[in-house]
This record gives C-alpha cells, structure tokens and sequence, in this order.
C-alpha cells in the first residue's frame, strides 16, 4: 500500500513549469517518475540541457542539390540553386 501511494503521490511534472526543470530552450522535456528528461529538439545537437545548432552544411548531412549553396541557420538548414540553375535548393535544373 505504501508504495502505491508513494508511486501516486511524489512525482511531480517538471515539464509542467519551466522554473522545475533545466531542459534548454530548444529542447523537450518528458516527465518521468521522479525525475524528467531533456532531449533536444530536431536540429539540435547536445545533452537537452544544452542544445547547440547543428550545422548541417558543415556536417554534410543537408539534401541540398548538388549544384546549390547550403546556409546554416539555427534550427534547420536552406539551400539555393547556383547561378544558371533554377530550382527550389533541392532540385536545380541547368539550363
Ligand atoms: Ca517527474
Ligand atoms: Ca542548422
């Protein structure tokens, strides 16, 4: 019985109020029995409570066309078809 009531009653939502719990900014908290977790957001890189924008340029991870310029920002990635090509950054055309 006792640990009924102690599963029912000493956890508490950290997520709930930001002042609970440490996650960053760009990050997502999931409550837990007792604790909470921290896991950054898509795009993100880090420990939940830092989260550090992935540059996905750099990484060479980004589905920009081959013939496009990847540009970093935070968050997300964009990409742009090079001179003579036209396109939305994913597919570029030449002429
Ligand atoms: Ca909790
Ligand atoms: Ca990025």
């Amino acid at each position: 019985m006792w640990l009924v009531l102690y599963i029912h009653s000493a956890d508490i939502d950290e997520c709930s109020n930001s002042s609970l719990n440490n996650c960053h900014m760009n990050a997502s908290c999931y409550d837990t029995p007792g604790s909470f977790n921290c896991t950054c957001d898509v795009g993100f890189a880090g420990d939940g409570v830092v989260c550090d924008d992935v540059d996905e340029c750099q990484a060479n991870i980004s589905e920009c066309h081959r013939h496009s310029v990847c540009q970093n920002n935070r968050g997300s990635y964009s990409c742009s078809c090079l001179s003579g090509y036209e396109g939305n950054g994913f597919e570029c055309m030449g002429e």
